[in-house]
């Protein structure tokens, strides 16, 4: 958001606010100085009487609350859901019958290992929280952006998460995965591989949280008017597709702006470029329960949408940025126990823990039980409960607070069998108490192989350098070979390329399971390419003096006129001179920024400018590093000259002034002055294709 911008909404939230006025104390009185404190004599003792002073320090000294123990670090925002159609012949979930009804909603996105102050652009899961505040009270559907979970049973969760924490001794790596414990963890612990391939694909480095897929994760149970039940996973699908970072770009953006996603879905939010995603839901009849070769109720399992189809339900909006991060971001509580009536449980063992840890975990972090009156926290339904007192009650309850009374006139009353109360699904259950996994729970390497064989070339490509950079940072070999022995059962390729990337014995391989070989094309990045449009991609033009302005402007007004975001970069900020005499505005400095944080770079020409930018160390790295990351790169008049020397052979550029060559991403032009039809619709066409694998020497 700009400075203006944030000044204008700092004066209206000023203008609102009804306490506007002299500086108070939290009674109220007026404060006639806050700078220094009571003291006996200019260079004398501070007195205890100065109560401003003692009220100001306390508060300041109790700010802080505990961290989430997982998930700490999150961006959220405000929106809407609203349904397609009816789904009552599913379920009778008030916020999922009436396509004219919206229902707001507030996500939290988060990284899980690192804590609030990480890095966004680690390698991990990203958390994609949703609160429905539906007419029947809150929902919440607390996912991930991966399907599945790197164990099957909750009692593991602290291992797991101790496992992939920070190091007890050295408290660290902060934010990565790639340590011994994890992967200690990990070889002893097979039902995690499918999830690991996950974790080593380029889906753990999402390029933006509004081009990131969400997922319910669990079997859950939709339950309709008749009481029938049917079994549904959740999927959110962005509107913009599903694009990642590579590795070596996530690194330095760690550096060069920690904030990278949470940066780029306030600011999508605040230009008006609302992020949208679809909700779908594959829905097994409760007949079909067995009809899989794997269980339902396993969370390291998907259901292949090939083999039952993600049924579009309904789009949600986010549009608005929360007003405070603290009161709304941080106090957000999320817990897969809030359904509404429709929505139900099964019974995933993973699913039943987090029913338990959410609620809990809330209590000590939120300090007590009345979290649920936060203003985020408060559902839009009428809450009337017989819970009284507790930590930071801030309701002034009437009347009697027992069930069932005759002295406050029996209220209030439960629902009883009118239909509007949630009742539990009817589910027959028996069974004698035993600690065993299910046989059903077993096979932890088929799914995983699925996952191998769906993966374009270049995302095997980005799977393999992962592990070898995960394992390589592994100090206990047995570790690293342990791993590479159960990837041996994944695919035999796969634990071989590894085995030679991190100095442990090369495997035979072939304990691959056989008979699955099959692929579910969905799970490919390439399944989800987006709407095709080039809205809200960040494109650097590199200027200095003697530009040829009129390209500049010509390309800006094209590529913005398709919404991209466009701006111009100078080795100084201020102003360019342009070839015609006239003055630019620069939008960055280049020691400011760097190619990372863009998507795609445009080297105009000019008779002065285009020698000093192929001069500018800095200027020349940026043209490279967007190549080496598989970006689109466009050049115009003398600015191809730019081009060239970083261009390896094999691609090819346009030494012909009025021809434009697009090859592998690489867009060119020599020809001066204003930018041609040709070249913008090439150069849209390689920002709408995102990243350009097959070109040679891309850094990964
Ligand atoms: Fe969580 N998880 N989790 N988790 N989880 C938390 O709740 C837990 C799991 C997820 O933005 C905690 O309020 C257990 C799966 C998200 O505020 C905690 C188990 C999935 C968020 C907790 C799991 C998730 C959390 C920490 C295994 C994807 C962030 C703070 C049984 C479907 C929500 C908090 C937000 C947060 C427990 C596994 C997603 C401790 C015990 C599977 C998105 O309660």
């Amino acid at each position: 958001m700009t400075t203006d911008r944030k000044q204008e909404q700092r004066e209206e939230a000023r203008a609102e606010d009804p306490a506007s006025g002299p500086l108070t104390t939290d009674q109220g009185v007026a404060v006639d100085h806050t700078d220094d404190s009571l003291a006996a004599g200019e260079r004398g003792p501070t007195l205890m009487e100065d109560f401003h002073f003692r009220e100001k320090l306390t508060h300041f000294d109790h700010e802080r609350i505990p961290e989430r123990v997982v998930h700490a670090r999150g961006a959220g925002a405000y929106g809407y859901f609203e349904p397609y159609e009816s789904c009552a012949e599913f379920t009778r979930a008030a916020f999922l019958q009436d396509p004219s009804v919206r229902t707001p909603v507030f996500v939290r996105f988060s990284t899980v290992q690192g804590p609030k102050g990480s890095a966004d652009t680690v390698r991990d899961v990203r958390g994609f929280a949703t609160k429905f505040y539906t007419s029947e009270g809150n929902y919440d559907l607390v996912g991930n952006n991966f399907p599945v979970f790197f164990i099957q049973d909750g009692i593991k969760f602290p291992d797991f998460v101790h496992a992939v924490k920070p190091e007890p001794d050295t408290d660290m790596p902060t934010g990565a995965s790639a340590h011994d414990t994890l992967w200690d963890f990990v070889s002893l612990q097979p039902e995690t591989l499918h999830a690991i391939m996950w974790l080593m694909s380029d889906r753990a480095i999402p390029r933006s949280y509004r081009m990131m897929q969400g997922f319910g994760v669990h079997t859950f149970r939709f339950v309709n008017e008749a009481g029938r039940g049917t079994f549904v996973k959740f999927h959110w699908k962005p509107k913009l597709g599903a694009h990642s970072l590579v590795w070596d770009e996530a690194q330095e953006c760690q550096g060069r702006d920690p904030d990278f996603n949470r940066r780029d879905l306030w600011d999508a939010i605040e230009a008006g470029e609302y992020p949208e995603w679809e909700l779908g839901v594959q829905l097994v009849p409760e007949e079909d329960e067995f009809a899989f070769d794997f269980d339902l109720l396993d969370a390291t399992k998907i259901i292949p949408e090939e083999q039952v189809p993600v049924r579009p339900i309904g789009r949600m909006v986010l549009n608005r940025n929360p007003d405070n991060f603290f009161a709304e971001t941080e106090q957000v509580a999320f817990h897969t126990a809030n359904v509404v009536p429709g929505i139900d449980f099964t019974n995933d063992p993973l699913l039943q823990a987090r029913n338990f840890s959410y609620l809990d975990t809330q209590l000590i972090r939120l300090g007590g039980p009345n979290f649920t009156q936060i203003p985020v926290n408060r559902p839009i339904a009428p809450v009337r409960t017989n819970q009284r007192d507790g930590y930071h009650q801030s309701r002034i309850h009437r009347g009697t607070n027992y069930s069932e009374n005759s002295l406050g006139a029996g209220c209030p009353a439960v629902s009883g069998a009118d239909g509007h109360a949630y009742t539990h699904y009817a589910e027959r259950v028996d069974g004698a108490k035993i600690r065993r996994r299910s046989p059903s729970f077993q096979d932890h390497y088929s799914q995983a192989a699925l996952f191998w064989h769906s993966m374009a070339d270049w995302e095997k490509e980005h799977i393999v350098s992962a592990f070898r950079f995960e394992l390589g940072k592994v100090n206990a070999l047995a570790v690293r070979a342990r791993t590479v022995e159960e990837l041996t059962h994944v695919n035999t390729e796969l634990a071989q390329e590894v085995a030679r990337g991190v100095g442990v014995p090369v495997p035979d391989g072939g304990q691959e399971p056989g008979p699955h070989k099959s692929a579910s094309p969905a799970l490919s990045l390439e399944a989800l390419p987006g709407d095709g449009s080039i809205r809200t991609r960040q494109i650097a033009v590199l200027v200095t003096d003697g530009v040829d302005a009129a390209q500049v402007t010509s390309v800006r007004e094209a590529l913005a006129a398709e919404g991209a975001i466009v701006e111009a970069i100078a080795p100084t900020d201020g102003e360019v001179t342009g070839a015609d005499g006239e003055k630019y505005q620069v939008d960055r400095a280049l020691p400011t920024v760097a190619a990372v944080l863009y998507d795609a770079v445009l080297v105009p020409g000019g008779p002065v400018g285009t020698p000093a930018v192929a001069q500018d160390p800095d200027a020349v790295r940026f043209v490279r590093d967007a190549y080496r990351h598989g970006k689109p790169v466009g050049a115009l008049g003398s600015g191809v000259g730019v081009l060239t020397p970083v261009v390896p052979d094999g691609v090819r550029v346009s030494a012909q002034t009025g021809s434009v060559v697009a090859d592998q991403g690489v867009v060119t032009d020599p020809a001066p002055g204003a930018a041609g039809e040709e070249f913008v619709r090439e150069f849209t066409r390689a920002v709408a294709a995102h990243r350009h694998w097959d070109r040679p020497q891309v850094r990964i």
